[in-house]
């Protein structure tokens, strides 16, 4: 598999492809997200857990694990979508440059019940300058808060979109990945976003 870069160089000139990154804390539905909304079968990296060190008291019937990162591709009308998921566990946290390289942008998933176990991941991708949104997740015992006060409680600029989603479901992901596309368009100068 090839590391596309910002934008994927299609055969025979064909429409660009845009690489983007999910993140989040353990347990927060990156595989699920990828897995509900691939149109190809996604290439996980699966592995039973160790846990020594991660903090899977969210999930607690979770056994395995993402061990290198998630992969999954979709096309949104005629772009296709490249989502690559970092890894959870804190020991792999150094492929993270490796994912995100040539990434255009992000989605940092949250969950209202511990909005901290995000707190390092919305300062990476912050750093880097990418433009993301935040994706809520919604867990059944997990209480609903208007975005504003997301935002509020992140710190977030006033700009980055607070989206809910369900990440088990494909009309609700793609309905996120729709917003993140926009939300690109509407923030990147035009020669950084398409290459011919
Ligand atoms: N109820 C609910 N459960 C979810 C949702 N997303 C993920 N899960 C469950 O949460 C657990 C962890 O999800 P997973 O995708 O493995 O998290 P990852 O570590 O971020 O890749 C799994 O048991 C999922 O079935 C969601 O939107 N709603
Ligand atoms: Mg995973």
């Amino acid at each position: 598999m090839t590391a596309p870069g910002t934008t994927v160089r299609r055969p025979a000139g064909g429409p660009p492809g845009l690489k983007i990154v999910l993140t989040g804390p353990l347990g927060i539905g990156k595989t699920t997200l990828v897995g509900a909304v691939s149109d190809i079968v996604p290439l996980t990296t699966e592995a039973r857990m160790s846990a020594a060190g991660d903090d899977i008291s969210h999930s607690p019937n979770k056994v395995t694990t993402t061990v290198a990162m998630d992969f999954g591709r979709l096309a949104i009308n005629d772009v296709t979508v490249y989502v690559f998921g970092t890894p959870g566990q804190q020991r792999f946290w150094f492929m993270w440059d490796a994912i995100v390289h040539g990434a255009i942008a992000a989605v940092v998933l949250v969950d209202t019940r511990r909005l901290q176990d995000s707190f390092r991941h919305l300062d990476y991708i912050e750093r880097r300058r990418l433009p993301f949104v935040v994706a809520v997740n919604r867990f059944p015992n997990a209480r609903s808060y208007p975005p504003a006060q997301i935002r509020d409680a992140l710190t977030l600029d006033g700009e980055v979109p607070v989206i809910e989603v369900d990440a088990r479901d494909r009309d609700s992901v793609r309905r996120l990945l729709i917003a993140l596309v926009e939300h690109i368009i509407a923030t990147t100068p035009i020669p950084a976003r398409v290459a011919s």
